[in-house]
Parts: C-alpha cells; sequence; structure tokens
C-alpha cells in the first residue's frame, strides 16, 4: 500500500473461538490494513455456537470501528472446515420460547452489519450455518477442497440464517432448490459456476489469495469502497429503480471527499494517488 496507510491500531487477539491477526500476514509479509479473523474449534468442525457466533460479532465490530483495518478475511482454523454448521447439540435443545427469548439469531444480523469488506476464505465443509456465515460476506475465495451446502433439511429442519433467501438470490430459484430440498453438497468448482465463489484456488493457497485479495481493496479509498458495497447490497435489497437512486446518490457525494479530489488530479498528472481516507 501507499505511504498513506493509517497506523495499524487495531490489536491481534485470541479469545475462546475466534484469533485476529492484524495485520495479516500475506505473500509478501504484512498485509496492511488487512486484518485475519480465523474461527477456531476445530475439534468440532468449527461449529458456531451461540457464544462463538457472539464472539465473532463483537471481533467484527471490533475491527468495523478501527479506521485502520480496510478489509476483513474470515477462515476456519485448520484444514477441514470453515464451519460444519451450527452447533447440532446445541440446537437439539432448542424450544420455539427459548430461540424467541434467548433472542441468540441477532448475532446474525450485527454480522450481517459489519461496513468493513469481508470475505470468506474457505477450505473444507460450509454446511449450514456455515454456508449461511460465507454467504453473508462479500465475496467467498474457495479452496478447491471446499464444500458448500444447507444439509438442515436431514436434520427435520430448514436453513435459519440466512440459507433460503441469500442462496436462492446468490444461485438462483432452480438450483437454491435442489440443493436445500434434497441437503446434498456441491464442490467448489459447481459452486463458482454457480456464482457463489468469487474465486476458486488450490486448497492451501485459499487464505494467502482470499488476503490478497482483501489487500487490494484496502489499497483503495475507504469512503468509496464502503458506499459501493452499501450500493451493491442493495442491489439485492431494493427495486432497481430505488436501487438506482441509491447509487446517484452515493456517487454524487462522493464529490465531497479528498480522495474523489485525488484520485482524478493523480489520473491527470499521471501519478500513483495519495489517498487519505477523507
Ligand atoms: N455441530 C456440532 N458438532 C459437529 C458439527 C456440528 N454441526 N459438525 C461436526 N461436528 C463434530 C462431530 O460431532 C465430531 O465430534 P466428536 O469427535 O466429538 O464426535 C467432530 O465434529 C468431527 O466430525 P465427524 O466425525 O462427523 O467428521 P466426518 O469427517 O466424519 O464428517 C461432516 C464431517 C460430514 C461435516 C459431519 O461432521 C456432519 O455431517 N456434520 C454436520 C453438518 C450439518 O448438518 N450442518 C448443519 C447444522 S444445522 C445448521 O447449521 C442450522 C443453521 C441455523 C442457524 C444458525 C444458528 C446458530
Amino acid at each position: 500500500m501507499s505511504d498513506t496507510a493509517p497506523a495499524q491500531t487495531a490489536p491481534s487477539l485470541r479469545g475462546r473461538f475466534i484469533a485476529t491477526t492484524f495485520p495479516a500476514t500475506g505473500s509478501a509479509g504484512p498485509a496492511d490494513g488487512v486484518a485475519l479473523v480465523a474461527i477456531d474449534r476445530q475439534d468440532a468442525l468449527n461449529a458456531l455456537s451461540f457464544d462463538l457466533l457472539d464472539e465473532l460479532a463483537a471481533e467484527l465490530e471490533r475491527l468495523d470501528r478501527d479506521d485502520a483495518c480496510r478489509a476483513i478475511v474470515l477462515s476456519g482454523a485448520g484444514t477441514r472446515a470453515f464451519a460444519a454448521g451450527a452447533d447440532i447439540r446445541e440446537l437439539a435443545e432448542q424450544t420455539p420460547v427459548s430461540l424467541t427469548v434467548g433472542n441468540r439469531f441477532a448475532t446474525w444480523d450485527r454480522i450481517g452489519a459489519t461496513a468493513t469488506p469481508l470475505i470468506a476464505a474457505v477450505r473444507g465443509f460450509a454446511l449450514g450455518g456455515g454456508c449461511e456465515l460465507a454467504m453473508a460476506c462479500d465475496m467467498i475465495v474457495a479452496g478447491e477442497d471446499a464444500k458448500f451446502g444447507q444439509p438442515e433439511i436431514k436434520l427435520g429442519v430448514m436453513p435459519g440464517a440466512g440459507g433460503t433467501q441469500r442462496l436462492t438470490r446468490a444461485i438462483g430459484k432452480a438450483k437454491a432448490m435442489e440443493l436445500i430440498l434434497t441437503g446434498r453438497t456441491m464442490s467448489a468448482r459447481e459452486a463458482e459456476a454457480a456464482g457463489l465463489v468469487t474465486t476458486v484456488v488450490a486448497a492451501e493457497e485459499t487464505v494467502a489469495a482470499a488476503i490478497e485479495l482483501a489487500s487490494r481493496i484496502a489499497a483503495q479509498p475507504p469512503v468509496a469502497v464502503a458506499a459501493a458495497k452499501q450500493a451493491i447490497i442493495r442491489a439485492h435489497e431494493l427495486s432497481l429503480s430505488a436501487g438506482l437512486e441509491f447509487e446517484r446518490t452515493a456517487f454524487f457525494a462522493l464529490f465531497a471527499t479528498d480522495d474523489q479530489t485525488e484520485g482524478m488530479a493523480a489520473f491527470s498528472e499521471k501519478r500513483p494517488p495519495h489517498f487519505t481516507g477523507r
């Protein structure tokens, strides 16, 4: 990144289930502005207990508050799984009342509200809640060994943290119906062909490739990145006319930023831009 990179202020942290490295280590050394957040519960294939999800949401919010963090890579520790779903043993004890009163699914809204660009680096299983978590990210970089699916139907239930909505929006009704109603898994290559995945790489290169992609985003002017991310999210949520209106308003607003002045001046002067994030 340029010499305009902000000071790194968010420290690396290791909690009970979540480990953050900031800045992440890329193939060429520290990746300025990029945090690597790893789900680390390998004895249960990184299954997403309620407490784990709370810790993850709190960590994403902490990084979101830090201007020095420009992009986040979310991975599963180890090689076997991004996350093999919600914690089935914990879910087995639930009732409609406990799920409603406990309000633990609110955590998913907090994760989905992450403003910083968020890239899932998926190796191995991304099943059920694990697939839903990957889809709650902005992009998915998949290793050749990744397996995606919504197998909840085989447990007598259905996706409950966005699977029916996000998978359908990502790959269309015909394929989403077949996957969710049969519970079968799909390979990384099938997921890429279906439009779920941004890119597929060799399994052992998954995290490095996601960090490299995050680095390229972290080098862009952050106000414009944040606005573009919000506009793209709205493409799934608004009518075309409302989405176009949001886009135009955001575009006009960016002309109040120093980075717009600098980016266009640098183009005219045939030099690299010097973005300040203002
Ligand atoms: N929950 C709890 N423990 C799990 C989970 C899970 N989802 N997945 C794996 N584990 C545990 C196993 O019980 C096992 O533990 P132990 O050694 O103590 O018996 C350990 O991880 C290793 O797993 P396996 O021995 O089963 O490994 P295999 O290689 O034989 O099989 C599989 C791997 C195919 C991934 C298999 O573990 C499996 O089918 N797992 C369950 C997948 C699944 O059904 N996921 C969907 C869960 S339901 C869901 O996600 C609903 C989401 C709703 C919203 C989220 C709310 C929080």
